[in-house]
């Protein structure tokens, strides 16, 4: 068995740096900082601890499901779903660093009163992939984080705005381990919460998607919906494999959040285009793609709805959905080649 020492030497990071430590480090980068970012990142990390205890127990606490009503989205509520987004909401309201919220799976802005009104805005999908929660397979939590435009009132701007004035983003996966992954523009950096002390250590520094893509991420059974540059580009990527050597793997886990992890892991796209019908994607502008798009920016890589950066998109409504290839930068920017070639 691995002793303690034997980790912590073995360790490419600093370890023992826990989430709250690792802010605070970097609050110089930030020199107008108040301390609210700092205490924003530590009730995050406490929904995702509070999101993992529940998580870990549904089979045993009847917590498999649905509620039997549909969201905003027409989509019927897990009860999971719900409770992450509950606790979601009331953690970040008693904050004190949050001014308003957009989630999933509210129909409206939830505003914070006055006298408990924080810098920041935070959109979140509160359980992402939430078809996988009966089958124990990965699922997380994404978070958007702005800071508000005027200091009194909340407006309709603080929310549809474009996803390049994020100062944050970040998730939670409730994989094997927890894992929360946050960026603060400067680096996309991991931790992962022990569970035997209730603590977040940083495992991951300064993450950096790799350039070379080894996983293709995208649901095939969609084909026939596809746009017709979709499966032109999907079959240049599979023609990389030979009879010598794979060169490409697909793996898709149906789970955005946890697609998104192996592949900044591993090296990897992942793609949910617009359907050609409604010319629609399935994922969220607001609380799936942007925080993402963002992490895999820093990170390196790019993230496109294939003719405009995702970053870029200035959302209408809050359930705004759009399509999504996120991943490293050359794969990104070849879309829009093919979209070119093929329409
Ligand atoms: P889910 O509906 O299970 O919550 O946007 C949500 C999402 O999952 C993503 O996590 C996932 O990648 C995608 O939808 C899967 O959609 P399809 O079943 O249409 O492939």
């Amino acid at each position: 068995m691995m002793v303690l020492a034997e980790a912590m030497s073995s360790q490419a990071v600093d370890f023992g740096i826990t989430l709250t430590q690792h802010v605070l480090r970097k609050q110089h980068l930030h020199p107008d900082a108040r301390g609210q970012f700092t205490r924003l990142m530590a009730q995050i990390g406490v929904v995702g601890k509070l999101i993992t205890a529940q998580v870990r127990r549904a089979g045993l606490i009847e917590l498999w499901g649905e509620t039997g009503d549909m969201n905003v989205q027409g989509e019927h509520v897990q009860k999971l779903d719900r409770i992450a987004n509950d606790t979601f909401i009331e953690v970040l309201r008693r904050s004190g660093c949050v001014a308003a919220m957009a989630s999933e799976e509210e129909d409206e802005v939830i505003e914070v009163a006055a006298d408990r009104a924080g810098d920041y805005i935070v959109c979140f999908d509160p359980l992402d992939g939430s078809s996988n929660i009966d089958v124990n397979v990965s699922i997380g939590t994404i978070f958007a984080i702005y800071r508000r435009t005027q200091p009194d009132r909340v407006v309709p701007e603080d929310i549809l705005r474009p996803g390049r004035e994020q100062v944050a983003a970040g998730y939670i996966v409730y994989g094997s381990s927890t894992a929360l992954v946050y960026s603060d523009g400067h680096t996309v950096d991991c931790f992962t919460l022990d569970p035997s002390c209730g603590e977040y250590f940083l495992t991951g520094e300064n993450l950096r998607m790799p350039e070379k893509t080894t996983m293709l991420s995208i649901n095939e059974s969609n084909e026939p919906y596809w746009p017709s540059w979709t499966k032109p580009w999907v079959d240049s990527i599979k023609a990389r494999n030979d009879p010598q050597r794979r060169r490409i793997s697909s793996r898709h886990i149906g789970s955005l959040v946890s697609d998104f992890h192996r592949n900044l892991l591993k090296g990897g796209v992942y793609l949910y285009p617009a359907d050609s019908n409604n010319g629609r994607g399935k994922l969220r502008v607001l609380y799936e793609c942007n925080p993402l798009a963002f992490i895999a920016e820093v990170a390196g890589g790019a993230a496109t709805d294939g003719t405009r950066r995702i970053l870029d998109i200035v959302p209408t409504g809050l359930h705004e959905r759009t399509g999504l290839v996120v991943g490293s930068k050359t794969e990104v920017a070849g879309v829009a080649d093919f979209i070119a070639r093929h329409g």
